[in-house]
C-alpha cells in the first residue's frame, strides 16, 4: 500500500535564522579595519542592518535546516470488502480482512435486539495508576477462563448464549480459525468508547487472530502503527487507518496486527445509537502462556 503525505504544520520552518556574533574585524590590504560583514560560509545568505558609517554589532543569518522535514501520513480509510496487508514489520505481516454484510440486515436486526436484551451486560471497573474508573461501555465475557485487562478481571460465562454459538461457528468457518472466548461490548451511544490499546495480553498467545463482529450503529474503528523505538512513544508521525464498522460487518485482525498496531473506538459526539461488538478470541490457560513465541507483556490497556 502506498502512503500519501500531507504537509505537517508542525514541520520545522524551511528557513531558520539566528543572531550571530559579530565577525572579527578584518584588516584590509592596507591594514585598515573594514566595516564590511562577510558570510560565514558559501551556502549562507547573510543580511545586516546599517551600512556605511552606521555600525551594528549583530547579523541575522539564514540557513537551511539540516534535519529532513518529516511529514504526517494521511489517514487511510478501509471500507470495501477485502484482505489488506497493512504493514510488513517490524514483527511480521499485519493483516486486516473486512467483510461488510457478513450477516444480512434483517438477521442482523433480529440478532441485535436479542443480544441487547439477553446478554448479562455490566460495567467493568478498571484501574489506571491505582485509580478506579468505570469503563465507558458495558461488557460481558464468555469462555473457559476469566479474562484480565486494565488491572481488572472478568468472570467467565461458561454457558454460551445459543445465538453466540451459532455465530461463532459461522465466524470460524469464514476465518478458518477456532475461538474459545468472546468479549462482548455494548456502546450505549456515542459517548461510550474504548481507548488506544492492543489485544496483546499474554493469555491470547503470540500473533492472535481476533474476529470482530459489529451490530447496530456504525462506529469508526481506528488503528495507529506503533512508533519506532527512536520516537520514544511519540505517535505524531505514525500511519493511521480508519475502518467504519457497520451493522453486520466482520473484521479479522491477523498476523502481527496486535504487535505492531494499536486500535480504538473513539467517542463520537453527534447522534449515535447503540452498537454491539463481539470480539472472538482464543485464550490459553496459564502453562501454555509460557510456550515459545509467546510474548509476555504486562502493559495495562488504556481506557
Ligand atoms: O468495539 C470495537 O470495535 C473494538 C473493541 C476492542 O477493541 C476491544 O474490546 O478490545
Amino acid at each position: 500500500m502506498s502512503c500519501d503525505v500531507m504537509s505537517d504544520k508542525r514541520q520545522r520552518a524551511r528557513i531558520q535564522g539566528s543572531w550571530a556574533k559579530q565577525l572579527p574585524k578584518r584588516s584590509g590590504p592596507t591594514g585598515a579595519a573594514s566595516n564590511n560583514y562577510q558570510p560565514n560560509n558559501a551556502n549562507a545568505a547573510s543580511g545586516s542592518w546599517g551600512s556605511g558609517p552606521q555600525k551594528t554589532s549583530k547579523t541575522f543569518e539564514f540557513y537551511q535546516p539540516t534535519k529532513p522535514i518529516r511529514e504526517v501520513p494521511t489517514e487511510k480509510v478501509i471500507e470495501l470488502a477485502g484482505d489488506y496487508e497493512i504493514s510488513h514489520g517490524p514483527s511480521g505481516v499485519s493483516r486486516l480482512r473486512l467483510l461488510p454484510g457478513f450477516l444480512p440486515p434483517e438477521e442482523a436486526d433480529w440478532m441485535f435486539s436479542k443480544l441487547l436484551a439477553e446478554l448479562p451486560w455490566s460495567q467493568k471497573t478498571n484501574y489506571r495508576q491505582g485509580e478506579a474508573y468505570g469503563e465507558p461501555r458495558l461488557t460481558c465475557w464468555y469462555g473457559e477462563l476469566p479474562y484480565t485487562y486494565a488491572h481488572s478481571t472478568m468472570a467467565a460465562n461458561t454457558q454460551w448464549h445459543p445465538l453466540l454459538v451459532t455465530l461463532r461457528q459461522a465466524v470460524e468457518q469464514v476465518s478458518a480459525s477456532s475461538f474459545n472466548s468472546l468479549l462482548c461490548n455494548l456502546y450505549r451511544d456515542g459517548h461510550d468508547s474504548i481507548g488506544w490499546h492492543s489485544d496483546d495480553e499474554a493469555s491470547l498467545g503470540a500473533k492472535p487472530t481476533i474476529a470482530s463482529f459489529s451490530l447496530g450503529d456504525t462506529r469508526v474503528f481506528s488503528l495507529r502503527k506503533q512508533p519506532p523505538p527512536e520516537d520514544n512513544g511519540d505517535y505524531t508521525y505514525v500511519e493511521r487507518i480508519r475502518v467504519p464498522l457497520s451493522h453486520g460487518t466482520l473484521l479479522l485482525m491477523e498476523g502481527a496486527t496486535q504487535d505492531d498496531w494499536q486500535h480504538q473506538v473513539a467517542k463520537e459526539y453527534h447522534d449515535k445509537g447503540p452498537r454491539i461488538n463481539l470480539t472472538f478470541r482464543t485464550t490459553f490457560p496459564e502453562p501454555d502462556r509460557h510456550r515459545p513465541g509467546t510474548k509476555m507483556r504486562f502493559v495495562a490497556k488504556q481506557p
